[in-house]
């Protein structure tokens, strides 16, 4: 039995276990088939592991020290499938990323002050850089605070966070295919990437109000068959050769505002249906609400501040601005959100032996 020293950590409406990179082993396929025993996987309710049988309970977090410059810490988000013999490095996961600086200065990897700190994320799957602001007090981290999130019970300290070149994180592009809007299997699809890859379908194009719960969608296979078409031919257009081993594209469903929000989502990841929606996941939905012409902006309000997206058990804010460069391209000036993490347990973990 293999014994590692991992941290338990809620990061925003995620739950994943935080490593130090030099707590597990270099070699990638060496370090995958150990974080699978880690968290019980394969097996949907991976009970001799400490997954949590979702996919937003079964993430990884591996952070060192930065091996650039312009950042404090390394933070490489890895997807451990719940029900699959699969760990991803195809995306980033902003909510995790809520958890990287507190557990970095957790684990003495950046410098402890008092007051508040800063700390500069390179964020590995996509090389892009995250700053995350949050309290300390005497040298460490503050947990508790008033701020709420959605998806969420209670209260936390808030730790803000602000991102740097979104647009095109993964597929180069904001829009990879080069329009703001495509056509596929017969309906008009936004493909956006400005932090996430994201393909915005209209709810009502595919026969939904958009209020369903997660469970109701779920529960809907001729559905899940029609999500899984279209994100496989949009990842076409995206760049993707075949997307089924990768997490990326998500498909988000748009439609109007239910609750007073500026539009209100559905988001498949890419099979199981998000109970709210991803940090990054926001962010590219955001900028697509406030781009004429996109899916998402057909279904949104204009109020001005920031982009309240509605997702099932809430809002997520998004503090976004788009701006045109002098030729007339479409560029996102700023993408920042506020979340909060916990530390829910610090020991060491013990895998299961190699199946
Ligand atoms: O989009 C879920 C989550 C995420 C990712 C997913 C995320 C993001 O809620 O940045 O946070 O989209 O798979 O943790």
């Amino acid at each position: 039995m293999i014994a590692v020293r991992c941290m338990l950590m809620r990061g925003g409406t995620s739950k994943g276990a935080y490593f130090l990179a030099s707590d597990l082993p270099a070699d990638a396929a060496e370090r995958n088939s150990l974080l699978l025993r880690v968290m019980g996987s394969p097996d949907p309710r991976q009970i001799d592991g400490i997954g949590g049988g979702h996919p937003l309970t079964s993430k990884v977090a591996v952070v060192g020290p930065s091996s650039r410059p312009d950042a404090d810490v390394d933070y490489l988000f890895l997807q451990v499938a719940v029900d699959q013999h699969v760990v991803s490095d195809s995306q980033n996961c902003g909510n995790i990323l809520a958890g990287v600086g507190p557990f970095a200065v957790e684990r003495g990897l950046v410098e402890s002050i008092d007051g508040q700190n800063e700390i500069r994320i390179h964020m590995v799957n996509s090389g892009g850089l995250a700053t995350a602001r949050f309290a300390m007090d005497g040298g460490t981290v503050t947990y508790e605070g008033d701020t709420e999130i959605a998806g969420v019970p209670g209260t936390a300290a808030p730790i803000a966070i602000e991102f740097a070149d979104t647009a095109g994180s993964t597929c180069g592009a904001l829009f990879p295919s080069g329009r703001v809007v495509d056509e596929v299997d017969g309906v008009a699809v936004s493909c956006i990437d400005n932090g996430m890859p994201v393909v915005l379908v209209a709810a009502a194009d595919l026969g939904l109000s958009g209020t369903e719960s997660p469970t109701e969608l779920e529960a809907d296979a001729e559905l899940g068959e029609r999500v899984s078409s279209i994100r496989r031919s949009a990842g076409k257009l995206m760049g993707f050769d075949d997307v089924s081993p990768l997490t990326v594209p998500k498909v988000t469903l748009v439609s109007t505002p239910a609750s007073g929000g500026t539009l209100n989502t559905r988001t498949f990841i890419p099979v199981r249906c998000h109970t709210s929606i991803g940090v990054l996941g926001a962010l590219t939905v955001a900028a697509a609400a406030r781009i004429s012409g996109t899916v998402a902006h057909r279904v949104s309000t204009s109020a001005g501040g920031p982009v309240r997206i509605e997702h099932p058990t809430g809002f997520f804010d998004c503090d976004i601005a788009i701006g045109t460069k002098p030729d007339g391209t479409t560029i996102i000036e700023r993408s920042a959100v506020l979340r909060t993490a916990r530390k829910l347990f610090d020991g060491i973990t013990f895998a299961a032996p190699s199946r």
